[in-house]
């Protein structure tokens, strides 16, 4: 009977923690850009075809500039999580931000990839890796730019595209929100427009090896075009929350410690 209570106070007090889901998100709404230490804090620079934009933003008063010249090859950055963090049926995870297109022309030569990894890797053009990502692309589909979902061993093409863009200036009602989310065994993809209505929505299934994987860093990342005129998006608002989260080794000790404690008093 003691052990019987005893394991269920150890549950009662595991379960929380087990439970707990992530909440981060990035305005970009640092001063000094890619040389401005707060940035460089936050997201490890894969030089340099970002910046801090003040022209174009969301909200506060600025966004991540993803400029995507052909002759810049692969460029990103990546945001090491505090926490490792996966997505359940319960709890799913979501990742989102929202983006928009400078000009006609970029809305169809942009190649961008948002992503959530395990350890330091990228969704790859083909082949196995421990992403998951969401994707415009010439790079996969030519002008068209449609998104694709890499759901860990494959891109699956979404057949749907952004349809407008913006020629100027801030403003919440010009941003295109990009998201995914990710359970046990399905990735799902979303788009909604400037209005925040509901554009287009795909369900694709995790390859077994992504299927519960802890990860741990987001990736944004222009693959880099094909064509020589440069292409312009901006990123504001990104967001991952839900999810469950590795408890801390600080935790995880403690807990392990009023475990001992709890065996002693009943022996
Ligand atoms: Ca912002
Ligand atoms: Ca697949
Ligand atoms: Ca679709």
């Amino acid at each position: 009977m003691k052990k019987l209570l005893i394991m269920l106070g150890v549950l009662a007090m595991i379960s929380p923690v087990l439970a707990t889901s992530i909440t981060y998100s990035e305005g970009w709404e640092y001063s000094g850009g890619t040389t401005d230490p707060a940035y460089v804090a936050a997201w490890a620079d894969n030089p340099a075809r970002e910046a801090i934009a003040t022209a174009y933003y969301r909200s506060g008063a600025r966004s991540l500039l993803v400029d995507n010249g052909s002759s810049y090859g692969v460029k990103g950055q990546t945001h090491v999580l505090p926490t490792a963090v996966k997505g359940t049926d319960a709890s799913p995870l979501v990742l989102s931000t929202y983006m928009v297109v400078q000009a006609a022309a970029h809305r169809q030569y942009l190649d961008f990839s948002l992503e959530l990894a395990n350890g330091n890797v990228v969704a790859p053009a083909s082949g196995t890796a421990n992403v998951v990502a969401i994707a415009r692309s010439i790079t996969l589909n030519g002008q068209n730019a449609r998104f694709f979902a890499y759901d860990g061993d494959s891109w699956d093409d979404t057949g749907d595209a952004i349809t407008t863009y913006s020629a100027s200036g801030p403003g919440t009602g010009k941003y295109w929100k990009v998201q995914i989310t990710v359970n046990s065994t399905q990735l799902l993809w979303a788009l909604y427009d400037g209005a925040g209505a509901l554009n287009a929505s795909d369900t694709f299934p995790l390859a077994s090896g992504v299927q519960g994987m802890f990860f741990d860093r987001i990736n944004i990342r222009h693959p880099g075009a094909a064509n020589a005129a440069v292409h312009v998006a901006y990123i504001d608002d990104l967001s991952l929350s839900g999810g469950e989260i590795i408890p801390e080794p600080a935790t995880v000790v403690l807990l392990g410690l009023g475990l001992m404690l709890l065996r002693r008093r009943v022996t």
